[in-house]
């Protein structure tokens, strides 16, 4: 793997520090991207095991946006009617935004983090508290094999996809197909992205890289749709290469041509990545910098996993950014890593009380500046990091 960017050193996003633990030294990683040109994966070069980060801790709920519901939701109304399954399998059902649109009789969850399956299992649906590998496939297809597997925002994080093919590859019923979705590495490009990398995002894909990953399994995409959410993903529709039912749509070799013509398969694309990132850096800091300078008052919205690989990059800390609000539970008075910024229970802007915000949660702009609309028409402004660093 050639390494071509160092986003220094990093702690873990979603480890959220309390007030008692605020003086405790904290555990980082080096966070380092490479791009392996034989198959074309672009990865982080060292990784936390996995216990470390997926744990009765994790803070992160799916279900905390409107836009995150409402894509689930379409698309389970599309896999009822297109594909028919009688038996459906999540890998990562977090805290069961996509299971909840199905009969608790047809679904079944995978969810390693102790917190987030408590919910799903208080609510009737049958989940499994562990991580998925073979042995949990062998345990659940006991009796009947799976129709459709989903995962979204799951497979990017599992540092040994080819275990998670394997046992995917068993779990999955003669003509069954599985669903993927998770962020696109060209939209990640484009978009300058490079908080999508952080300890949890081992690997961004390309269609390019997990096409030939596929093959080594008998598997293959046969339809991708470019969604919208996570500043852009691909959700993959994928058989196995000998199930003739499904033909293999355009919609493949286009994003396949795209990804070409951009130069995903070439490492000067990722050098030249790199170079855009340091100057997003810069400027970041510069816009930042003069604010506080003129006294302005600004916090963050929306304390993602992603806010702490630009926090921790570009050296921002709690004498430039006061605090950050977002709505869910359990990140609610702690404080994010690293740069130690309050987390706070979310509560309308205002422009009264403040002058700048920066979009943490810079995915779901629009859900956001809907919500935001008087303290925007007050004079309130948001800051934002992508494409480039400006005030909005
Ligand atoms: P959001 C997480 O990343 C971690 P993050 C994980 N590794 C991953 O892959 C993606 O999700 C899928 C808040 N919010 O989705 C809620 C508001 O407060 O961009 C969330 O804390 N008000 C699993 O953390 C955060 O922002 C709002 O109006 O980068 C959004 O986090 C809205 C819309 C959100 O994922």
């Amino acid at each position: 793997m050639k390494k071509f960017l160092d986003l220094g050193l990093q702690p873990l996003a979603n480890s959220l520090l309390t007030k008692k633990n605020l003086k405790k030294k904290e555990k980082k990683f080096r966070l380092q991207l490479g791009f392996n040109s034989k198959n074309y994966l672009v990865s982080i070069i060292n990784t936390v095991p996995k216990e470390k980060m997926f744990n009765e801790k994790y803070p992160y709920k799916s279900s905390e946006s409107h836009t995150m519901r409402l894509s689930f939701k379409n698309l389970s109304k599309k896999i009822k009617n297109k594909f028919k399954p009688i038996k459906i399998l999540e890998i990562g059902s977090n805290d069961g935004v996509f299971l909840k649109n199905f009969n608790k009789k047809n679904i079944i969850g995978v969810e390693p983090c102790k917190n987030l399956a408590k919910i799903t299992k208080a609510k009737g649906y049958k989940t499994y508290t562990e991580y998925w590998n073979m042995k949990l496939s062998k345990k659940i297809t006991q009796k009947n094999k799976i129709d459709l597997i989903y995962s979204a925002n799951t497979l990017s994080h599992i540092k040994d996809i080819s275990s998670i093919f394997k046992a995917i590859n068993f779990a999955l019923s003669k003509n069954g197909i599985l669903i993927l979705e998770d962020p696109s590495l060209l939209e990640c490009m484009r978009k300058n992205a490079y908080d999508q990398f952080y300890c949890e995002h081992i690997y961004v894909f390309s269609t390019i890289a997990l096409q030939k990953i596929l093959k080594n399994f008998g598997l293959e995409i046969f339809d991708i749709e470019k969604t919208s959410t996570h500043g852009g993903s691909n959700r993959y529709y994928i058989k196995r290469c000998n199930d003739n039912f499904y033909e293999v749509k355009q919609s493949v070799k286009n994003n396949l041509k795209a990804e070409k013509k951009y130069g995903l398969q070439s490492f000067l694309t990722y050098k030249k990545f790199s170079k855009r990132i340091l100057n997003s850096k810069k400027k970041l800091l510069k816009i930042l910098l003069k604010l506080k300078n003129n006294n302005k008052k600004i916090i963050g919205y929306g304390a993602t996993a992603k806010s702490c690989t630009v926090l921790n990059y570009c050296n921002i800390n709690d004498k430039i950014i006061d605090y950050f609000y977002d709505t869910t539970s359990f990140k609610i008075n702690k404080y994010l890593p690293g740069s130690k910024i309050k987390i706070k229970k979310y509560k309308k802007l205002n422009f009264k009380n403040l002058d700048y915000v920066f979009l943490g949660a810079w995915n779901f702009k629009s859900e956001i500046f809907k919500k935001e609309k008087s303290f925007i028409r007050s004079g309130g402004k948001f800051i934002t990091h992508i494409p480039t660093p400006k005030i909005l």
